[in-house]
Formats: structure tokens, sequence, C-alpha cells
């Protein structure tokens, strides 16, 4: 799966998936990232992107056709049916649904906006849906965008080695159950015991511990998991 990331800051993307999982899932080739930078479709040689908005008011707007540009780049390359998903607060909120679903496609391009926003017309010219990773406000979308493709790389057959996704078992499916309390060596620290059923070595009772835990831990933190409709999927 290729994630094209029409940026302002292509090194933040870069940065950011070449460690851990994404890396690796990155040098294996099970994933592919490519940061478009939009500086390189500038209006001018002084590289504009942005300018003040019509209407007045403080901030600069990114510019329509430097966005434009960096779009045409990507789709003369990618297949001219991968959505354009531009990262902002008025968009409907990532779920484990939505990056299931995201991650069976084969290329999707994320657009990252700074300062006020971006010209609302290359919006609506290039962008096919809108998604918020959250309730508040960044400074701009690559967080956001590094947000979106950790999830749904994740999910992409390859990126996860076979003992990351055995852990991955309460995740099944779209469905987001929260996982069970995790111990290591030693079996006492300052004074708290590892639950005595993990030392058993009785896999039954520990697969049976660990499933009534993350539910308990489900019911618990966060009973509105349970009522979502993504839980249905389960019976
Ligand atoms: N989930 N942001 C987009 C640029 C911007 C500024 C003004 C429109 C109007 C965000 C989020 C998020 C901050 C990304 C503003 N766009 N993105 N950015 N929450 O807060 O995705």
């Amino acid at each position: 799966m290729t994630f094209h990331v029409l940026t302002l800051f292509p090194e933040m993307i870069t940065e950011a998936t070449s460690h851990s999982i994404l890396g690796r899932a990155v040098r294996s080739n099970a994933i592919q990232v490519n940061p478009v930078n939009i500086r390189d479709f500038a209006v001018n040689k002084h590289g504009q992107v942005d300018d003040s908005p019509y209407g007045g008011g403080a901030g600069m707007v990114m510019m329509a056709s430097p966005i434009y540009d960096a779009y045409q780049h990507v789709a003369n390359m990618a297949n001219s049916n991968a959505p354009v998903i531009y990262l902002s607060p008025q968009g409907k909120v990532l779920t484990q649904a939505k990056a299931q679903e995201l991650s069976s496609l084969k290329e999707i391009i994320l657009l990252c906006g700074h300062y006020e926003g971006i010209d609302e017309r290359v919006i609506e010219e290039i962008v096919t849906e809108e998604i918020s990773i959250g309730d508040y406000v960044l400074t701009g979308g690559e967080p956001a965008a590094l947000v979106l493709m950790d999830a749904v790389a994740r999910l992409v057959p390859g990126v996860l080695g076979k003992a990351e996704s055995f852990q991955d078992e309460s995740f099944a499916g779209d469905v987001l159950q929260l996982e069970y309390p995790h111990y290591t060596r030693p079996p006492v620290f300052r004074g708290r015991e590892v639950p005595e059923v993990l030392l058993s070595g009785n896999h039954g009772k520990i697969a049976e511990w660990r499933r009534n835990a993350s539910l308990e831990r489900t019911r618990r933190k966060r009973p509105e998991l349970e009522l979502s409709p993504l839980k249905k999927n389960l019976d």
C-alpha cells in the first residue's frame, strides 16, 4: 500500500515513518510512504505557497495552485481513484472501522494543511473526504496524517510481525476492545504481585483470565466502546 502525503514539511513524514514497526514496513516494502513537498510546486521563484486571506484578517492561507499541482503530480503516478483525504477537525473522527476500510486500498493521498487553512476551492476540486483524528486543534495536518498512517499501516498484511499480530487478537476485525494488563519480571515490584494465574502455566485459565480482564477493563474505563456499532460485529 502507498501513502502519498502532500505537505510543506516532508521531513516530518519521512522521519516519523523511519523507525520501529513502520520503519521496518517501509524497508521491507510492505508499505510505501511518498511525501510530496508542496513547495516544489510554488507559484514563483521565492517558493511562495501561501498568501493573505481575501476579506482580511490575520494569518496566511495556503494557495490553491501549488496544492493542485502537487496533487496532479501524484495523480499522474497513482491510480486515479485513490481517495484524497484532507486531515481536518471538520472531518468525521477516525475509527478502527475506517482504518480497516482504508487498509484494503492500494493507495491513498493525504493532504496536510497549515497556517489558517487552505483555499476552499482546491479542497472542493480534489478532496474526496475529510477525516479528523479527534476533537482538538493541531498546528498542522502532519501529526494527524501520521496517526492515520500508523493506524492503517498496522492492518496491512506483512506490517506486523508474527508476535505483534498475535498480541493483537483482542483487536480482532474492527472491534476495539481494550488490552488486558501485561506483566514481566520480576514477580514482585514494590510489593505488587503478578496475578497468580499468569504464573500457573495453565494456558486455558490464562486465556480466560485475559478475556475477562479485557472485558472488565473495557466496561470500566471505556463503557461507550461496548455500545458502539463496531461491537455488533462480534455477534
Ligand atoms: N484532525 N488540524 C489541519 C489546518 C487547518 C487550519 C484551519 C483548516 C482550517 C486536525 C485534527 C487538526 C489543525 C489539521 C488545522 N485546516 N487534523 N489544520 N484534529 O486539528 O485532523
